[in-house]
């Protein structure tokens, strides 16, 4: 049976500290995003865009900005990846900021509660392991895996009804390089497995993946959240925070080849893409031509080694 996957657009910016994240949805779907999906044999419907609150671009409330907007749209996107699952279908989340990661998220934990194992591969450049105490921005785009695992705001931390909606153990950082201070330590004491730039410069993009995706077994549900800005400026300039020393594009494919080859993929967020920041389209085009190779692409028929 072909695999169904379902395209689901969450065109927003509230959690981010630039605007036009927003836009993200659509320039993926300039990008051919849904017939690029088809021609692997994939059956794919567009959700369409879901809808909630619009950004008031405020300043930060006691550490969070926007908390309230942020709340609303996770909830609108939790229902939705979580009904595409109960489905038996593959959503895929077209972003939006990496806020809305606690609903997509927490919708597959609570899917998996039922249906066995998860795992979290979380492509980028940073951590996003903030809370209101250590962030510099208040921006709740840098705070999704806390929220996660159990820290942040009541409303975020419960989504999934379970809390926390996920262990720190069920997550691989990967391309790692830019932490702040506190959340370092943060990271550190509740020992998030992170592959950070240095590892991979010295280990290689291979290695790195290998243990990332160690004892995975036919019961795992992987779900892989891709910050765009997990790639080098340089060849992904749409996104509102650039860090330099990112994956080249030949590590970025080899990353999403050998979670391909895993056959294990069930979900996926393509988060923070910002075509306000772009060159004709080109982030999203790359973003795209990724996530064919996450789905399968290959140069050649794949041999054993
Ligand atoms: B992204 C920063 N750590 O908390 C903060 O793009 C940046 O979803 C967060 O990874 C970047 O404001 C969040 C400085
Ligand atoms: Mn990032
Ligand atoms: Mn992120
Ligand atoms: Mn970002």
């Amino acid at each position: 049976m072909k695999r169904q996957v379902s395209l689901i657009g969450a065109p927003t910016d509230i959690g981010a500290g630039s605007r036009g994240a927003s836009m993200g949805p659509e320039a993926l779907r300039v990008a051919q995003i849904l017939p690029v999906l088809e021609s692997h044999g994939l059956e794919v419907i567009d959700r369409g865009n879901l809808t909630g609150p619009s950004n008031p671009w405020q300043p930060p409330v006691d550490g969070y900005r926007h908390l309230a907007e942020v709340v609303e749209w996770n909830r609108v996107v939790h229902e939705a990846v979580f009904a595409e699952l109960q489905l038996g279908r593959l959503p895929i989340l077209l972003g939006g900021d990496h806020c809305l990661g606690v609903g997509s998220i927490s919708a597959v934990a609570r899917h998996c509660r039922e249906a066995g194992k998860l795992r979290v591969l979380w492509l980028d450049a940073h951590a996003d392991f903030n809370t209101s105490a250590l962030t510099p921005s208040g921006n709740i785009h840098g705070m999704p895996v806390a929220c996660l695992c159990g820290h942040g705001p009541k409303e975020l931390v419960e989504m999934g009804g379970h809390v926390p909606a996920i262990s720190p153990k069920w997550v691989r950082q990967i391309g790692i390089r830019s932490v702040d201070p506190g959340e370092k330590r943060f990271v550190h004491e509740m020992g998030l497995e992170v592959f950070d730039m240095r590892y991979i410069d010295e280990m290689g993009m291979r290695h790195a993946m290998e243990l990332a995706l160690a004892t995975l077994d036919a019961n795992t549900h992987l779900h892989v959240s891709f910050d765009v800005d997990f790639l080098d400026p340089e060849i992904a300039p749409g996104v509102g925070t650039t860090i330099p020393g990112g994956p080249t594009y030949r590590e970025a494919q080899l990353c999403m080849e050998m979670i391909a080859d895993t056959g294990r993929l069930a979900s996926l967020d393509v988060m923070e893409l910002n075509p306000a920041l772009d060159v004709r389209n080109k982030t999203a085009v790359l973003a795209v031509d990724l996530i064919e190779s996450l789905f399968g692409k290959s140069t050649l028929m794949r041999v054993q080694r």
